[in-house]
């Protein structure tokens, strides 16, 4: 069994993890104070949200400089360290990978503005039309994908922010660049690459799309053979000599789009995420959400175990709210629902995916004004919204729910000032909760959230059947999530109550671990409750 299938991975998003010069942004000494941490959680894998330099248009996401560490983080030598500390306590640590565009800031792109220069096929920069930009698309930050250009008279695409311009895969330079950068990493000794939206980064052409409500022009930037192709190159090239993983962040993916990046036998990347089960509390954009719904939410994972034979599964990052005020009740049963949400991550099959706070049910903000908000996609929605003229409590109600900033609040380490993240104001607000829920309470407290996860986590460490088993699916209702896992002579049956009632449930095995503990009654499952039976046969 490969070693990152057998592992769990933890995300951090370094600005908000922890801030060890208490200049209130979190860095990479921040990190390595805390390693002894994460390896008594049991973790494997640290995956680093984007610690290049970058002006942060999109906190990272927009990169200036792939090889070099930006200043708010550290330096190179406080990378390497953080690597051999690492190392010392088995952990590993996996970059993320931003090259479907870099930021406007970027040396490439800043050449690409001279029509003569060699860098302009960088990127895409073309003549506008008649009427306006070169094509109809539209962009995932909600606003259009074209930026003219005074300078050249030129437009370039950007499928995310104007600072965030698309690389041009039809330019073998690009591809060239990009086998070099992540060379340079694996180098250094880091042991694989989270992909940033890898599935779009090839456009096959740059034709008008189909007018559709969202992503106009999807279908010619969509999974197409050019990125299968760029994917099979930086696999033969470049990661095949080393001893590392891909995961791919792959955006509206359906299982089959899937297999083809990460079947085993396609040599492209090792794991992908998949947003269908994410997708499931809303109407069409996240923006729409509707009740969320257990039985749709199981229907789409227990696909998804079926047709992928390795997923990578989450139930949180940096985009997206957190788990626990969102499938779960944060008001009236935040340590059971908590808690039920780590059964599910640690059982399904596949390499699981932590993110940073979710193993102490760190909760959604609340936010109410538009300046606590830092997320330029956040922004982005509201600068649109108000074109359609939502209504405030609407626009705010959305907001409240969906803004990435949610995942993005600083790690609620204890209950001093600034929840222990730093000593200076944080760049981002801390959540009030924080004298409530903290790693260091939850540290002293057998019952807590943490303690809970880090037993999930040695249980599926000493027991092949949660790694390799078998996935079978049993039931998914509104109220159950049931599935088992087998391996040999092996038979575990999962249990999960989504609902805030007691339901009525008989398993004539023997029970491994319930999330309530010594409460936990034969016969009967409480809100929220989860339980792990052994029904071999031996
Ligand atoms: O965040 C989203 C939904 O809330 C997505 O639409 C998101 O933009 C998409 O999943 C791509 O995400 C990745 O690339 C973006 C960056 O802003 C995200 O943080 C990153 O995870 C552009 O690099
Ligand atoms: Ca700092």
């Amino acid at each position: 069994m490969k070693w990152w299938k057998e592992g769990v991975v933890y995300q951090i998003y370094p600005r908000s993890f922890s801030d060890s010069n208490n200049d209130g942004i979190g860095d990479i000494r921040g990190i390595i104070a805390h390693l002894d941490d994460l390896s008594d959680l049991g973790v494997d894998v640290l995956w680093l949200s984007p610690v290049y330099p970058s002006p942060n248009a999109d906190y990272g996401y927009d990169i200036s400089d792939y090889k070099s560490i930006h200043k708010d983080y550290g330096t190179m030598d406080d990378m390497m360290e953080l690597i051999h500390e690492s190392e010392k306590r088995n952990i590993k640590i996996v970059m993320d990978l931003v090259i479907n565009h870099t930021s406007d800031e970027h040396e490439w792109f800043k050449m690409s503005r001279d029509p003569e220069s060699p860098y302009r096929d960088y990127y895409y920069w073309r003549p506008g039309k008649e009427s306006g930009p070169p094509n109809n698309w539209t962009s995932f930050f909600a606003e259009g994908c074209w930026e003219y250009d005074e300078v050249s008279g030129e437009y370039y695409m950007h499928l995310f922010g104007a600072k965030q311009p698309d690389l041009n895969y039809h330019n073998p330079k690009v591809v060239d660049e990009i086998k070099g950068v992540m060379k340079f990493w694996l180098e250094k000794g880091v042991s694989g690459f989270r992909c940033d939206v890898i599935n779009i980064i090839y456009k096959t052409s740059l034709e008008d799309g189909k007018m559709k409500l969202v992503l106009t022009g999807s279908e010619h930037y969509l999974a197409q053979e050019g990125a299968h192709d760029i994917l099979r190159t930086l696999r033969k090239d470049v990661l095949s000599g080393f001893d590392c993983f891909t995961v791919g962040e792959t955006v509206f993916v359906t299982p089959e789009m899937g297999k083809d990046l990460c079947d085993e036998s396609r040599k492209e990347l090792d794991m992908i995420f998949s947003f269908e089960h994410m997708e499931t509390d809303q109407f069409i954009v996240k923006w729409f959400k509707r009740k969320f719904n257990p039985k749709r939410f199981a229907d789409v994972l227990f696909k998804w175990q079926e047709s992928i034979e390795w997923n990578a599964n989450y139930l949180e990052n940096h985009d997206q709210p957190r788990s626990v005020s969102r499938f779960g009740d944060d008001q009236n049963f935040w340590k059971p629902s908590a808690k039920m949400l780590a059964t599910c991550l640690l059982t399904l099959k596949g390499t699981p995916f932590i993110y940073q706070g979710q193993e102490i049910g760190m909760t959604n903000y609340g936010f109410t004004k538009l300046n606590q908000i830092k997320d330029i996609e956040t922004h982005s929605v509201v600068a649109f919204a108000k074109n359609l003229r939502i209504p405030q409590w609407y626009l705010w109600s959305m907001i409240r729910k969906n803004s990435r900033d949610n995942a993005r609040t600083p790690y609620q380490w204890n209950s001093k000032d600034n929840a222990g993240f730093s000593e200076h104001e944080p760049w981002i607000l801390v959540n009030p909760n924080y004298l409530m829920i903290n790693r260091e309470n939850q540290e002293k407290d057998p019952g807590s959230v943490l303690s809970y996860y880090k037993m999930m986590i040695r249980l599926r460490k000493e027991n092949q059947v949660l790694i390799e088993g078998e996935f079978i699916p049993l039931k998914a209702s509104k109220t159950l999530m049931i599935y088992q896992r087998k391996l040999g002579k092996q038979l575990w049956t999962i249990v999960l109550n989504f609902s805030n009632r007691s339901v009525k449930y008989q398993n004539e095995g023997k029970i491994i671990i319930s999330n309530y503990g010594d409460e936990h009654i034969f016969g009967m499952l409480k809100p929220f409750e989860s339980a792990v039976y052994d029904n071999s046969h031996i």
